[in-house]
């Protein structure tokens, strides 16, 4: 085996999630993840982890038509500011606008975590994670915070990130994918299907 550099050394799984629900210039939803897939690749390093796709229903429920969400890990170096700014940039090549949050839109790319990575520091993301629904709806924060605040929410999320790394612990919470999604109404997990290739 080939001695690891010291960039390897410091390369860290970037936990990224996909979501669309628009035709973007690449196509439908689907085709246009999978597309997604390869540019996050180029942009960020090599792919550890890819989920299956999924339908899922817009969130807030009626807001929009169905999403395709997936999940994917990264093996990279780069600096948690700079994957942002990558992910926004195949975002924009993608034709996303932001018009409105929790909008719908061509591909969204969040950045949900960077291993045990907390950003900007433990009491920001707390406020984060704990803004009430009215507010989580309008408030968006303007530097990064990590882990994603919303993860523990969300099965359009937990479920495809259990396909890449159930056993992945909440920097945070303490708890593993697979224990935060056990603790979701089965109702949302069962809405969450998987798209046969
Ligand atoms: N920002 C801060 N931290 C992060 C992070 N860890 N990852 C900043 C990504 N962005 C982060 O994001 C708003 C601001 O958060 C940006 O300035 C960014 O720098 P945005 O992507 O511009 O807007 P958004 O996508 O509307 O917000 P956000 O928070 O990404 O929305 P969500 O929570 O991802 O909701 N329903 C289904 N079924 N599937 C979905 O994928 N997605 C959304 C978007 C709503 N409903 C959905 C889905
Ligand atoms: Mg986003």
């Amino acid at each position: 085996m080939q001695p690891r550099t010291e960039q390897q050394n410091q390369a860290r799984l970037a936990t990224i999630a996909l979501g669309a629900n628009l035709t973007s210039s690449f196509g439908p939803p689907h085709p246009s993840i999978l597309r997604a897939i390869e540019g996050v690749e180029a942009a960020l390093g090599v792919i550890t982890g890819k989920s299956r796709c999924y339908e899922t229903p817009c969130f807030p429920a009626g807001t929009g038509p169905d999403y395709v969400n997936a999940v994917i890990e990264v093996e990279t170096t780069l600096p948690p500011a700079e994957i942002l700014l990558r992910l926004h940039g195949i975002e924009a090549d993608f034709g996303r606008e932001r018009v409105q949050r929790w909008g719908q839109r061509t591909l969204d790319l969040d950045l949900i975590a960077l291993g045990q990575t907390i950003l900007p520091n433990l009491k920001v993301y707390e406020s984060w994670k704990n803004l009430s629904p009215d507010e989580q709806v309008e408030r968006a924060p303007d530097d990064l915070i990590l882990p994603h605040p919303r993860l523990q929410d969300r099965a359009f999320v937990l479920v495809p990130f259990a396909d890449v790394n159930p056993q992945w612990v909440h920097p945070v919470l303490g708890k593993t994918v697979e224990q935060l999604l056990k603790a979701l109404p089965q109702a949302d997990i069962e809405m969450v299907k998987a798209i046969e290739p």
